[in-house]
């Protein structure tokens, strides 16, 4: 039976990523037909044409641009106009409009739309929801959405692959975004996974060449000067798409080891448990190797089992930058790790060699003195897209302490003098407004606790 995932993607990032997602998706169909289930995961079958694939998935926009341009695009029979939700003028980069004002307006109807897509699965696993936390409509509107979900559906675990403001934004009210969204994430979310727009970039540059179109390859000969604007695959070509096809990465072996068959499985609920000690302490740090923006490029990174490993405690594999690409965000120097998940993929892995991978994680890492086995494992033997093994590391870390920190004291910034402020006026009172940056401090502050190593004491959970 399918263990099936349903995809909320909301505002302009959530739809790119989205896409990008059910791009690797259906490219990982066509390569490996011969597994029915990893397609029906995020697959449906159209009704009126048995052979077409419809996506699982519930799009929501406030400006109509990305959305149309899916349905023009080359991957336009895959969705269905019928589970799009959007508006015409945008929720103006302001999380209060895109919560309150388009949350009021419409997620009556986003729940609809959810609901006739899991009345589509047999034993739905999780919703994936997608946005970015400093626009407006992702980091409004979405975490609307997944407040919705959580009362609708709090059997389903809720997994947010979150895109993390760069440190030079190119959103102002960034920090006042980012900031609510943060608390509704901390409140509403099983999983958090923060990718971290600086860190995408830098590896979207390795993973092409640094830039200059090596790595790209036809009919399997390296091209040196690939890049062209008519085939946008480079970060110039369309501005994240390299960066979004490493998102779908990431996802694709999150999801591997549910969807397809192999010696150790994993669903996405074993995540969710073994990575999350404490329901609020949900932010996970994830890294790959090799780097692969997508199955025309040729990866770029280690290919045996022990390099990957190495390779995924530098901070060029890792999703999140906590120290401006000079420090791991995975390793004892970075802070304590609450927890770790080891997804290997390719048939060449064996479980001997996960066993070894572990023991060196544990060399590398700090983990608390109550869970110092903490370490969940889990092994699929079919190939990604494009190159023969891959392995993904998720760490529950609390360096990820450091773009909390920077994301609180721009707000900090901002707020001392009260700039932008009149723009949230209308929807929340400054008490309220107040109130909510608070709680995500305090959040915080309670979390800080557990970087601090080798205290031995009981600490109340946080
Ligand atoms: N990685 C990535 N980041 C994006 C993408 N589109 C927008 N962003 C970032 O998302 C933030 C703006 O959010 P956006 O999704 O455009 O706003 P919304 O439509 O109001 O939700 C900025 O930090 C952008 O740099 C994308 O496709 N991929
Ligand atoms: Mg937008």
């Amino acid at each position: 039976m399918p263990r099936e995932i349903v995809t909320v993607q909301v505002g302009q990032c959530g739809n790119q990523l989205g896409l990008r997602w059910f791009d690797v998706m259906l490219q990982e169909h066509k390569a490996y037909p011969q597994y029915p289930e990893a397609r029906d995961a995020v697959f449906l079958q159209d009704r009126q044409n048995k052979n077409a694939l419809k996506a699982r998935c519930v799009a929501v926009d406030m400006e109509e641009g990305v959305l149309q341009s899916m349905l023009r695009g080359p991957l336009k029979d895959i969705f269905d106009s019928n589970f799009f939700v959007s508006d015409v003028s945008g929720a103006g980069n302001n999380w209060a409009v895109g919560h309150m004002e388009y949350g009021d307006r419409y997620v009556d109807s986003i729940a609809e739309s959810v609901r006739n897509q899991v009345e589509q699965c047999d034993c739905i696993q999780s919703f994936f929801v997608m946005h970015s936390l400093s626009g407006g409509t992702g980091s409004g509107l979405g975490t609307r959405v997944l407040g919705m979900l959580e009362d609708e559906f709090p059997h389903v675990f809720r997994i947010c692959p979150v895109v993390w403001p760069s440190e030079v934004d190119d959103v102002v009210t960034a920090p006042y975004n980012s900031c609510f969204a943060l608390k509704e994430l901390v409140e509403h979310a099983d999983c958090v996974l923060p990718i971290d727009n600086d860190a995408l970039a830098r590896m979207a540059d390795r993973a092409l060449g640094g830039r200059r179109g090596q790595g790209v390859i036809a009919n399997g000969v390296p091209q040196p000067h690939a890049f062209s604007a008519a085939q946008p695959t480079t970060t110039r070509g369309l501005p994240f798409d390299s960066m979004n096809g490493l998102v779908a990465q990431l996802l694709s072996n999150l999801t591997c080891a549910m969807r397809f068959p192999g010696p150790l499985n994993m669903d996405m609920n074993e995540i969710t448990t073994n990575l999350v000690p404490y329901p609020r302490l949900h932010l996970l740090t994830a890294a790959i190797a090799p780097l692969s923006v997508s199955s025309k490029h040729a990866a770029v990174g280690p290919r045996s089992v022990d390099a990957m490993i190495t390779a995924c405690l530098e901070p060029a594999h890792q999703f999140v930058d906590v120290r401006h690409g000079e420090g791991s965000a995975v390793t004892r120097e970075a802070g304590m790790t609450l927890a770790t998940a080891l997804i290997a993929r390719g048939p060449q892995t064996t479980i001997g060699d996960l066993t070894r991978g572990v023991v060196k994680l544990h060399e590398q890492m700090e983990m608390p003195y109550w869970n110092e086995d903490g370490f969940k494992t889990a092994l699929c033997g079919v190939s990604p897209l494009g190159h023969k093994d891959s392995m993904l590391l998720l760490a529950n870390n609390c360096a990820i302490r450091g773009k909390v920190e920077s994301m609180l004291s721009k707000f900090e910034r901002l707020y001392s003098v009260r700039s932008h402020v009149h723009h949230y006026d209308q929807y929340l009172s400054p008490a309220t407004l107040r109130t909510r940056w608070r709680r995500c401090t305090r959040w915080w502050t309670t979390t800080r606790t557990w970087t601090r190593p080798r205290r031995r004491r009981m600490l109340r959970a946080p």
